[in-house]
C-alpha cells in the first residue's frame, strides 16, 4: 500500500524520519510521499531523513519557529490560518499514485494535536482516498495539560478521520525510563508494526508471491467504517528457513510435518500478537474487523494456517469481517504476524484520560501558572471537554 505520511509536530515528524529510513533500508517502497508539519524550527532541523525540502514551517509569524508550547488551541488556529500552505505543499508532491494519507502526531502536545484534526478535514473535503490518523497518547506522568489536549484532540480528531489508529506512550514506556529514552524503542515499535501492515503488497523485488496476497483494499475495506483501531504483533526467528541452492535442489517438496509445523506456528503467533501488548490495551471482543497478515520466510507461511488463524480472530471479535494474507519475504529470518483490529469500542486509557481531562479543566489556571503555558482560551471552559472545533 502507498502512502502519503504526514507528520505533524515533533513526534509525528520523528515517526515519518523513521518511517523513511525503513522504507530505504527494507526497499519496500511503500511511502510514495512524505511531510513533516511544524511550528518549531528546531524540531524539523534535527530530523535525519526527511529530505529538507520535506520539511514545512508554519505559524513563524505567531510563534517565530519555537513552538506553540502545548496550547493546542494555538496549533489547530495556525494550521487553520496555514491551511492553504499546508494544502499545496501536498499537492506539489503529487499524490497520484497514493492508496491513503496517514497523519501522524503527539497528541498531547499543541502543534500536532491541535494541526492534525484541521488538516485530516481538509484532506477528505479535497481527495477521495481515504485519510488516517495515527496518534500517541500522552503517559500518566505527563500530567493534567497534556490528558486534556489528547482528550480534546481525540475526540475532535475521531470524527474527522477515516481510522485512527492509537499508540499509548503509557502502555510502552518501560518502568523507571524516562520518556525520551523511551521514544527510540517505542518509535521502532511503532514503525515495525505499520511497516509490515503498509508493506503488503509492496515488496519490489519480490521473488515468491504470496499464496493469499494482501492489497491495499483489503487494508482499505477493514479500516472503512471508522472509529479506533489498534495493532498487534509477534515475531519469531526460523532456523534455516532459507535453504541454499543445494539443499532446495534436494528437498523439492515439503513434508506434510513441514506444513504441519508452519500451521501450527502461525496460528500460535497469531494468539500471541492479539493476547499480547497491542498499541493501545482494549477489549478485543468489541472489534468490528479485523485483518491478519503473516510475513517473513516463505517457506513458513501458508493458507491453511492463515486460515486457521482467522477463524481464531473471527471467533473472538464481536464483528465477522476478518481478513488475511501473507507477505512472503525472501532470505527473511523470521515469521511475524500482524493483526489489526479495528472498530475498537472500548478503550480503558481513552476514558482514564477524559477523566483526568475533566479534572483538569477544573484546575486549568493553576496548571498553566505551573507549567507557564499559556491556556487563555480555556480557563473559561465549563465541566465537559470541548472539542477543538
Ligand atoms: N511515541 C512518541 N511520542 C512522542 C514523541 N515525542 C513526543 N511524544 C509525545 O507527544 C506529546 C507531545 O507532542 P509533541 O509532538 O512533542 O508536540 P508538538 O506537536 O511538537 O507541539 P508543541 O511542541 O506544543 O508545539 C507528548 O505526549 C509526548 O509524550 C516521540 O518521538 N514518540
Ligand atoms: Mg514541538
Amino acid at each position: 500500500m502507498k502512502l502519503f505520511l504526514i507528520g505533524f509536530g515533533q513526534a509525528g515528524g520523528r515517526v515519518v524520519d523513521l518511517f523513511a529510513e525503513y522504507d530505504k533500508r527494507t526497499g519496500q517502497n511503500s511511502i510514495a510521499r512524505s511531510l513533516a508539519i511544524n511550528t518549531a524550527k528546531s524540531d524539523l532541523m534535527g530530523l535525519k531523513y526527511i529530505p529538507m525540502e520535506d520539511r514545512l514551517l508554519i505559524g513563524q509569524s505567531v510563534v517565530k519557529g519555537h513552538g506553540v508550547g502545548a496550547d493546542n488551541e494555538m496549533g489547530a488556529k495556525i494550521a487553520t490560518d496555514e491551511i492553504y500552505t499546508i494544502q499545496s505543499a501536498i499537492d506539489e508532491r503529487g499524490t497520484h499514485r497514493v492508496d491513503a494519507f496517514l497523519i501522524i502526531a503527539g497528541m498531547g502536545g499543541g502543534t500536532g494535536s491541535g494541526g492534525a484534526p484541521v488538516l485530516a478535514r481538509r484532506l477528505k473535503t479535497l481527495y477521495n482516498e481515504p485519510v488516517y490518523g495515527l496518534g500517541f497518547l500522552p503517559a500518566k506522568e505527563e500530567g493534567g495539560l497534556y490528558a486534556l489536549n489528547a482528550a480534546r484532540s481525540f475526540m475532535t480528531l475521531v470524527k474527522e478521520v477515516d481510522n485512527l489508529f492509537l499508540f499509548d506512550n503509557d502502555l510502552w514506556k518501560k518502568e523507571g525510563e524516562t520518556l525520551e529514552d523511551a521514544y527510540n524503542h517505542m518509535n521502532d515499535e511503532i514503525v515495525r508494526r505499520f511497516g509490515v501492515l503498509i508493506g503488503a503488497g509492496e515488496r519490489t523485488n519480490r521473488g515468491d508471491v504470496g499464496q493469499m496476497v494482501v492489497d491495499s483494499s483489503e487494508i482499505i475495506n477493514t479500516l472503512k467504517g471508522g472509529g479506533i483501531s489498534v495493532i498487534g504483533y509477534a515475531r519469531e526467528a526460523v532456523e534455516s528457513n532459507s535453504p541454499g541452492f543445494l539443499s532446495r535442489l534436494f528437498r523439492r517438496h515439503k513434508t506434510t510435518l513441514d506444513t504441519l509445523d508452519a500451521t501450527t506456528r502461525i496460528v500460535s503467533l497469531v494468539r500471541r500478537a492479539v493476547m499480547g501488548r497491542l498499541t493501545t490495551q482494549c477489549d478485543i471482543k468489541t472489534a468490528e474487523k479485523a485483518l491478519v497478515l503473516m510475513g517473513g520466510a516463505p517457506d513458513e507461511l501458508n493458507k491453511k494456517g492463515i486460515d486457521k488463524a482467522k477463524l481464531w480472530v473471527e471467533e473472538l471479535i464481536d464483528g465477522t469481517e476478518v481478513r488475511g494474507g501473507d507477505y512472503p519475504i525472501p532470505r527473511s529470518k523470521y515469521v511475524a504476524a500482524v493483526v489489526l483490529l479495528s472498530g475498537i469500542s472500548d478503550i480503558p486509557r481513552i476514558k482514564e484520560l477524559q477523566r483526568m481531562a475533566a479534572d483538569a479543566q477544573d484546575n486549568i489556571e493553576e496548571l498553566v501558572a505551573k507549567s507557564g503555558k499559556k491556556y487563555d482560551e480555556l480557563m473559561d471552559a465549563d465541566d465537559s471537554i470541548k472539542p477543538l472545533f
